[in-house]
Parts: structure tokens; C-alpha cells; sequence
């Protein structure tokens, strides 16, 4: 097969198997490598100490695999339209990406099924290495190269009809494959992300110093949170999408359809009382099978304790639980519910 009958078959294989969006990239150094060697310079990356090892490999997808001639590069939708508002009962919301099936299982499980599909149908031997979020990839980068979208200014990889409510995959495999053109970026005059982000956390149109990033303060970061960004956090106990939620891009954007994606294994708001209550067995039940186990029972308390600082008009036993919070054992839960105590006037 010619490399472009070989990347017809790829797409259109990936399209089966249910992907939203493939494109094809060629693994080579990156045309914008300084900027990430720039933000880890600036402290961006804050206690995310695992983003400052292998940048050479990050910085030139190549060196992932010997004889690497291309990337495959996938997009899954998981945008829902039943994103709920900020509530008055007191209850924490989490981000849409962590509410179905656990993504790094789903996306893996369709890429591992592409690559024994591509090595059924075709009569060369290649070498390939699959990747879901956890590598060292600079995957928006890729999937912008592969012309997937462009990045946009809230850093998230955007397309002009699915938005960015999507999770990125690749495959880096020795097959020689047509590489797509990048797409142009469309974001022109808009900021609405950076104006709607409320811990002022995208400092500069494409740059987000995830340090002061929610979904960094309460997913990435174990220790206490400080105390400057408590309030700014306001009901959020698992990730943030509010630089999401303003994109025009999204407000058309279509619903996501994958049966594991779609199901609703973490519920959209949380009771923050059960929440900073959390037991062993709780914790299990809410965590399996999702990426919520990303953030430990103590910190999903933390966030717990912070929200329930937030919240208007709390009920007796909410009082009772935050104030017993304040002696708890773990430190990180301690000061999050003694900082809650004083803006509840407790
Ligand atoms: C670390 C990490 C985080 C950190 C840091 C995020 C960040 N923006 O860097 C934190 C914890 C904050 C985070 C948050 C979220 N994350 Co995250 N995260 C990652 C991870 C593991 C690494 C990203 C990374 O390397 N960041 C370092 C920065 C510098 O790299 P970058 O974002 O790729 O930035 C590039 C561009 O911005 C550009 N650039 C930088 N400066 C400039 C300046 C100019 C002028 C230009 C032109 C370009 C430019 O160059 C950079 C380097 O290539 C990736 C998976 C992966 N391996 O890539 C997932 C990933 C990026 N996360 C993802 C998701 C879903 C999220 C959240 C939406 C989750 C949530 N709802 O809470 C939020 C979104 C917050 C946001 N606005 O980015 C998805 C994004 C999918 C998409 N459509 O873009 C990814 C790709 C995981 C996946 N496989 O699906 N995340
Ligand atoms: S995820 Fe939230 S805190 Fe992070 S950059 Fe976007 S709006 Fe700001
Ligand atoms: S909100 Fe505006 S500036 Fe931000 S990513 Fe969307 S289109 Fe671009």
C-alpha cells in the first residue's frame, strides 16, 4: 500500500472505532519548544515535578520510538450539555471529563483495538507506542500539528465545530503515513477565558500558569492549598471548566456520544457534607472505574472543606461537621476547613 491508501485506511479505521476526530503528524522537533522550556522557567508548572523530566523527549516526539515516521493523533468527544450551574444547596461540582467511564482505560482500550485492526489488514511489519495523557508528550501540540484543531488561547486544543471538550490519544508507529496540515487559529479578538478565569491563572493569551490553575490546586497539588485562591475556588472539588464554558466555540459544540464516556458514574454536584465525611468505602464506590482516584480521600476532603467555606447558609450539621474538620488530623484538611470556618464566621 502507498503511504496514502495506508492513511485512508487509518482514518477511516479510527472512525469506526468511534474517534471524533484522527489526523496525522509527523514526529519531529518542535517548532515551539521554547515555550515550554519558557514556562517551566517561569514556576508554571508548580509541584507538577514529573513535567520537568524527559523535556528532550516532549520537545521532539521522535525520540519515543526508534524509527518513529509518524504520529497518529485521536480526539474523543465528552462534551454534556447538562454542565449545572453554581448552585445554593451546599454542593461541590466537578469538571465534565471525570464524570464517565475513566478515559485513559477508554481511549487506550480503542487505540490498543486501531493498532490489531491496522495489523490485520496490512502486509508490512511496524513498530508503534500508544499514548493517553500520561506520557511525556506534548499531546495538544501534536494533535494541533495533526490538524485536529489549534491550541487555543486557554491552551486547550479547539476545533470550530466539536469545541474542546475532548480527550486527546496517539499512536507514534515506525508506518510511513501522509502527515495533515496544521488548522489556523480562529480564537482572532476573543479573551473571554481570560477574563472568565477566576484565579487569574492564564496569565497571557496561550499561557497558563498551572500553578494558580483549579483543576491544578485541586487535582495536582496534595498539599494545602493556599489560602489566596480558597475563596476563587468556589464550588469546584474536582477540576474546572469555566475558561471551557465561556468559549464560544463550545456553546455549539455537539453532545458526546460514547456509551462509556456519556454514563454518569460521578454524579455533577456532590454533596459537600458527604464529601468532607468521606470513608474508605465511600471514596472506593465514588472513584471506581473513573479517573476521580487521581485526587486521594483526603484531598477530595480538602476540596470539600474549601467549597463548604464558599457556600451561602450552612445548615447545622454542615456547621458541626467543618468545625470538627478543624482538628482533623490531616494537615492539608485542617487548615482548608480552618480557613473555611473564618470566611463562614464560625
Ligand atoms: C499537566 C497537565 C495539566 C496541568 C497544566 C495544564 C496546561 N495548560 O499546561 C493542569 C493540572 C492545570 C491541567 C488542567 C486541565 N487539563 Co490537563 N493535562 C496536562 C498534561 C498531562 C500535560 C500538559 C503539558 O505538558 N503542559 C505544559 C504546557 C506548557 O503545555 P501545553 O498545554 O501543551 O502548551 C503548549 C501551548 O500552550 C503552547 N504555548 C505555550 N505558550 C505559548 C505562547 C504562544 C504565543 C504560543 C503560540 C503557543 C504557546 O506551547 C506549549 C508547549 O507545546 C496533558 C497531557 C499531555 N501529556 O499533554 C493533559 C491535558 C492537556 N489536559 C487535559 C484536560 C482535559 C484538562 C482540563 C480541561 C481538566 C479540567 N477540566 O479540570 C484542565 C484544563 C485547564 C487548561 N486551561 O489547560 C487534556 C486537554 C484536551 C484538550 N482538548 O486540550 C489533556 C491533553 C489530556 C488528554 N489526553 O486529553 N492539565
Ligand atoms: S481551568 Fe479554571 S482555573 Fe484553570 S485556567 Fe481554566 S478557568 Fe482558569
Ligand atoms: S474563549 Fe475565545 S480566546 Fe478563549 S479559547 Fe475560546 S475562542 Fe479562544
Amino acid at each position: 500500500m502507498t503511504p496514502i491508501e495506508k492513511t485512508s485506511l487509518v482514518k477511516d479505521l479510527a472512525r469506526k472505532l468511534g474517534f471524533d476526530r484522527v489526523g496525522i503528524a509527523h514526529p519531529g522537533p518542535s517548532p515551539i519548544a521554547m515555550h515550554y522550556r519558557q514556562w517551566l522557567a517561569h514556576g508554571y508548572a508548580g509541584s507538577m515535578r514529573y513535567l520537568h523530566r524527559n523535556a528532550e523527549i516532549r520537545e521532539n516526539p521522535a525520540r519515543l520510538l526508534a524509527g518513529a515516521r509518524s504520529a497518529i493523533c485521536v480526539a474523543l468527544n465528552y462534551h454534556r450539555l447538562d454542565t449545572p450551574t453554581s448552585g445554593t444547596a451546599a454542593a461541590g461540582r466537578v469538571a465534565q471529563y471525570v464524570r464517565g467511564a475513566d478515559y485513559h482505560h477508554v481511549l487506550r482500550t480503542m487505540l490498543a483495538e486501531l493498532v490489531d485492526q491496522l495489523r490485520r489488514r496490512l502486509d508490512e511489519p511496524f513498530e508503534q507506542r500508544v499514548f493517553v495523557d500520561t506520557g511525556p508528550v506534548l499531546e495538544r501540540e501534536l494533535a494541533a500539528a495533526a490538524g485536529l484543531g489549534w491550541i487555543g488561547k486557554n491552551t486547550m486544543l479547539l476545533h470550530e465545530r466539536l469545541g474542546s471538550y475532548l480527550f486527546l490519544g496517539e499512536v507514534i508507529t515506525t508506518l510511513e503515513l501522509e502527515p495533515d496540515a496544521p488548522a489556523s487559529d480562529h480564537c482572532g479578538n476573543c479573551t473571554r477565558c481570560l477574563d472568565a478565569c477566576p484565579t487569574r491563572a492564564l496569565v497571557a493569551p496561550y499561557q497558563l500558569d498551572a500553578s494558580r490553575c483549579i483543576a491544578y490546586l485541586t487535582i495536582e497539588h496534595r498539599a494545602e492549598v493556599p489560602g489566596q485562591f480558597h475563596e476563587q475556588i468556589g464550588d469546584w472539588v474536582y477540576g474546572c471548566d469555566v475558561c471551557q464554558q465561556v468559549c464560544p466555540f463550545n456553546k455549539r459544540a455537539p453532545q458526546a456520544t460514547h456509551a462509556e464516556i456519556t454514563t454518569d458514574l460521578v454524579p455533577a454536584r456532590l454533596p459537600l457534607i458527604d464529601l468532607l465525611n468521606l470513608r474508605s468505602g465511600g471514596y472506593r464506590r465514588l472513584t471506581k472505574g473513573t479517573a476521580a482516584g487521581r485526587v486521594s480521600r483526603n484531598m477530595w476532603r480538602r476540596n470539600a472543606a474549601i467549597a463548604l467555606g464558599n457556600a451561602k447558609n450552612l445548615g447545622t450539621e454542615e456547621v458541626e461537621v467543618l468545625t470538627e474538620a478543624c482538628e482533623d488530623d490531616d494537615p492539608a484538611v485542617r487548615h482548608a476547613a480552618r480557613q473555611a470556618a473564618k470566611r463562614s464566621g464560625l
